[in-house]
């Protein structure tokens, strides 16, 4: 019998579990639901685990956080044996990283791949969910728990005639598993977010000619990536638990040498050198020179002015220059980390298309209409983001009680209490839901607190002999409430992002991530389930 026959055998089945997606979020949540006794299957669109990693293999894809914090820590013995290798781990480590996890756990017999999750309903008379996939299969479980990611529903804008284009396209987000080589070819990339100004580096080496079609500069910080120092690593594992703690005490679960002063309080030589000693050492720590950079617009245009002089220090041809320096508030879009990002502009390979002022009019067969001329080229590489944190989620159709569609409910925006579940949908649960800190944290240690709440919450109910469990819809209101007003409070919030749905023509406008930071959102959790699951219905 052939695997796939022998899932369909078993199609039939009821599952204490099933969980959407084999991200790290859906490893880990498998792995806890195994140790606790419940059955699970977890359903993965993919063909192997890493989520995120797997798809996104794109030139010079890399993480942004610090390889030594990106990780589980939830098993010592793991995060012993295992060697980063570099400051900011590469997409193709971090998926040996992925998989080594899922070997080690023995993860892959409950994980049935190449299968999309299409619908999932709620029956309220049988209490359980209906998974139904796209290879016919369909299952039952008492819990439906979603592992797909904030950031896996690419978005390829609608330009006009996209489908005239005769020659490959790719975005970053799908990137193929065969190499793709762009020697001795004119390569188009359309944006300049993290995806773009992780790749655009990396292809100028190889294109014959590369055109980079930017709508909105971003501001970037060099990553300043080095080979791990082994000493480093030695001390860090001597006391990796030490290494845990203190990232979970922190804003935004890694760490950064947070200075409490103002910007505006300090001489502008002092502000000067502070900016340049975080400049040197790269990385998202730039963010935290001043307590008051997100919260005071005169206090974040001094960091936004020292990037963009670094960005006329560094582009030699003023007028590109000028056309890359960011004007809006710096860290409200999520800030870039590069590698030779701005020199890239200084090779003679490489035009910067503007397309600002005047949009991309349209495809045609060899290329890019824009600024009424056609840039013809081989490849066009889509760097144009994601239908994000609610992208993945309303792909499918998710049905709660009566019938009501997830689409539906969120039509205004996403509504979830604790970012973890939402009301009229039981025993359905999120991991790094609309809400949650997710997207705003180092999303390793956001999925690890998830994933224990709701372990935890599976066998409160089993000690309990609960069956079912759902927000109070009052419970959920406050809990937007104050996700908004944190968010307003915030400078973060007064740019259109994928952070609030502004990227995507149509979707509704709302902050989705909270933003108060890991420490308290934690609290809040961990203070909930103290209270017999407060603001939940257990029935
Ligand atoms: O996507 P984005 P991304 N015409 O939405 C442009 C994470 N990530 O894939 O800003 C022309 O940021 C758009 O322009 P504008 C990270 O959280 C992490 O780069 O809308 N351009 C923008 O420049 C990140 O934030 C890592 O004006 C169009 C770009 O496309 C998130 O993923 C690495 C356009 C999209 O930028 C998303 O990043 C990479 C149009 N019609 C990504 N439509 C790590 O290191 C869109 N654009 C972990």
């Amino acid at each position: 019998m052939s695997e796939s026959e022998a899932f369909r055998e078993q199609s039939f089945d009821t599952f204490d579990v099933v969980i959407v997606g084999a991200g790290f979020a859906g490893l880990y949540m498998l792995y806890r639901m195994r140790g606790l006794g419940f059955s699970a299957r977890v359903y993965e669109a993919g063909s192997g685990v890493g989520g995120t990693w797997y798809w996104n293999r794109y030139p010079g894809a890399r993480c942004d956080v610090n390889s030594m914090e990106y990780s589980y820590q939830f098993c010592e013995e793991l995060q012993q044996e295992w060697e980063w290798t570099e400051r900011f781990p590469t997409q193709p480590e971090i998926l040996r990283y992925a998989n080594h996890v899922a070997d080690r756990f023995d993860l892959h017999r409950d994980i049935q791949f190449d299968t999309r999750v299409t619908a999932a309903s709620f029956d309220d008379t049988a209490g359980t969910w209906i998974i139904d996939t796209d290879d016919g299969v369909q299952v039952s479980a008492k819990f439906c728990i979603t592992a797909m990611g904030c950031l896996s529903e690419p978005n390829i804008p609608k330009f006009e005639d996209i489908d005239a284009f005769g020659g490959p396209t790719y975005h970053t987000g799908r990137w193929p598993h065969e190499e793709v080589d762009f020697t001795g070819q004119r390569v188009a990339v359309i944006g300049t977010g993290s995806s773009g100004i992780q790749a655009i580096p990396v292809i100028a080496e190889q294109a014959e000619h590369l055109y980079i079609f930017q709508r909105t500069p971003s501001y970037t910080i060099p990553a300043r990536n080095a080979p791990l120092d082994p000493k480093f690593v030695r001390e860090i594992k001597a006391n990796y638990a030490d290494l845990r703690k203190r990232v979970r005490q922190t804003v935004q679960g890694m760490l950064t040498q947070f200075n409490p002063a103002s910007a505006l309080e300090v001489t502008p030589e002092e502000r000067q050198r502070e900016y340049e000693s975080r400049w040197t050492l790269g990385g998202f720590g730039f963010m935290a020179a001043f307590a008051d950079l997100l919260s005071d617009e005169r206090a974040n245009d001094t960091a936004a002015e020292f990037v963009r002089g670094k960005i006329r220090e560094t582009v030699t041809d003023p007028k590109v220059a000028e056309a890359l320096l960011p004007r809006n508030i710096i860290g409200a879009k999520r800030l870039c980390i590069d590698t030779d990002y701005h020199a890239t502009f200084n090779r003679s390979n490489v035009t910067l298309v503007d397309v600002n002022d005047s949009p991309i009019e349209r495809m045609t067969r060899q290329g890019i209409m824009a600024k009424g001329e056609e840039y013809r080229v081989d490849s066009i590489v889509f760097a144009t983001g994601y239908d994000a944190i609610t992208g993945s989620l309303l792909k499918a159709d998710i049905r709660g009680r009566g019938g009501v569609t997830l689409r539906d409910k969120w039509i205004e925006g996403p509504r979830a209490y604790l970012g973890l579940a939402t009301a009229g949908f039981p025993n359905l649960f999120m991991i790094t839901g609309p809400g949650s800190p997710s997207v705003l944290s180092n999303v390793i240690v956001s999925i690890e607190q998830h994933v224990d709440w709701i372990s935890d919450c599976l066998l409160y109910m089993r000690d309990h002999g609960a069956t079912r469990i759902e927000p109070h819809g009052e419970a959920e209101d406050a809990w937007i409430s104050h996700v908004n007003e944190l968010a307003d409070a915030s400078l973060r919030s007064k740019v259109g992002s994928w952070y609030d749905g502004a990227n995507i023509p149509g979707k509704a406008r709302i902050f989705m991530p909270y933003i108060g930071g890991l420490p308290e959102y934690a609290q809040k959790c961990a203070d909930v389930a103290a209270h017999g699951y407060e603001g939940f219905a257990l029935t």
